[in-house]
């Protein structure tokens, strides 16, 4: 036996409480007013078009489809993006954000055996388990300061201009996973120039794009290591969440190189990954993407679902922040300057645990709460609970 995957293991234990009023505030999904996972309506229409015209299901390119690639890569990197004109962009679809960061691990592995990798502390856990299952070692540098509920960017920029040149470092494009707690623009700029100064490699992790302050803006670090000239980087997407698609795997690895030439070289040896892993990527949720991305009306459909989203995920942090004010707690205000469905509440392992058993309400140890499954017929409930065990 070994350790299960401790964010899903808590789904389950949640699945198995027969306790009325139960909480799910474990895992990363977005529930809606309703307590249920959305099936946007940009989606269900295309899908009915694609059941009414029954089309055979042959194999994807190793690569995936082409219209999805080239959709994912004008929403990373804008549609006007001196890099795609260049031809130094590479795309290829993957098996959910998770199959992009393993592929983009092995053939980082396979291109650089002697790289290193540095992800922010705390980090999604899976970075860790993917890198060092691929035989790279993972260090860490300063991230979120649990003083102040946000960022030690001292710390970060400190521990990045440390790293050896070369090294990997992972970065979270926005909507940070576990703490919520992203960079400013601004402090972007300095990470890109010292990244670039230093000859780190950069493999940014986007899997919430949208869901902070739209889908450019939540892209502004992808965009400023374009502009910054860097010669390489990597990015792993996810449809997961902006399309509420979790179950379709539906993600992408970008690579951007030096020039077409070295983009050519470089997708040959993703292909290689990527069939030597599992030959090619799934059709169906792929296919509703693109069809979607690629229509100028479904386009905008769903960039008003996701916006739709967003604000609710904004309206549900000040919700809980003010009743948590109104109950006597001020000092959780900072929930409402943390980004995307998570936020590091600052509960210990102890007090969570007294959420779980007094409450029915589930989050992780570390005490990371989804904001994006409370609604308005349990945020009274949870505000209260954590109220009280706040004040032991
Ligand atoms: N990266 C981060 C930071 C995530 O939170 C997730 C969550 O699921 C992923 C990657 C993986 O996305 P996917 O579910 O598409 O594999
Ligand atoms: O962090 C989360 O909750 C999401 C979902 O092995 C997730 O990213 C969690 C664990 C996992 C895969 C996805």
């Amino acid at each position: 036996m070994v350790p299960g995957d401790p964010i899903l293991g808590l789904t389950e234990a949640y699945n198995a409480d027969p306790r009325p009023g139960k909480v799910n505030l474990g895992v990363g999904i977005y529930y809606d007013e309703q307590g249920r996972i959305p099936l946007l309506r940009c989606v269900r229409q295309v899908e009915q078009a694609m059941a009414a015209e029954a089309k055979p299901r042959g194999y994807l390119p190793i690569d995936g489809l082409p219209a999805y690639d080239l959709a994912t890569q004008k929403l990373l990197f804008g549609a006007q993006s001196a890099a795609l004109e260049a031809g130094r962009v590479v795309t290829s679809q993957t098996i959910g954000g998770s199959g992009a960061l393993r592929i983009g691990a092995d053939f980082l592995k396979r291109t650089l055996p002697q790289a290193k990798i540095a992800i922010s502390n705390p980090s999604w856990e899976n970075h860790r388990v993917v890198f060092g299952t691929a035989g790279f070692e993972v260090s860490d540098y300063r991230y979120y300061d649990p003083a102040s509920h946000g960022l030690d960017f001292a710390g970060m920029l400190a521990d990045l201009g440390a790293l050896e040149p070369g090294t990997v470092v992972l970065l979270h494009a926005c909507c940070h996973n576990p703490t919520g707690v992203d960079l400013t623009a601004a402090q972007w700029s300095q990470v890109v120039a010292l990244v670039k100064e230093r000859g780190l490699l950069p493999f940014i992790d986007i899997a919430y794009q949208g869901f902070d302050k739209g889908t450019d803006a939540d892209a502004t670090a992808i965009r400023l290591f374009v502009d910054s000239g860097i010669p390489a980087f990597l990015v792993a997407s996810s449809y997961s969440k902006s399309f509420s698609l979790y179950g379709e795997r539906v993600g992408a690895l970008s690579v951007v190189a030096a020039d077409r030439d070295e983009a050519k070289r470089v997708q040959s040896n993703i292909k290689r990954t990527i069939r030597s892993n599992y030959s090619s990527p799934s059709t169906h949720g792929g296919a509703m993407v693109a069809a979607v991305l690629g229509s100028d009306e479904l386009r905008a459909q769903w960039e008003q679902e996701l916006g739709e989203m967003r604000e609710r995920i904004h309206q549900l942090r000040a919700g809980l922040v003010s009743k948590l004010a109104a109950l006597g707690a001020p000092e959780f205000g900072f929930i409402q300057q943390q980004a995307g469905m998570f936020s590091y509440s600052g509960l210990s392992k102890a007090q969570v645990d007294r959420l779980r058993e007094e409450y029915a309400i589930y989050a992780i140890g570390t005490g990371r709460i989804c904001v994006a499954a409370l609604n308005s017929g349990n945020l009274d409930k949870v505000a209260e609970a954590v109220y009280a065990v706040s004040r032991g």
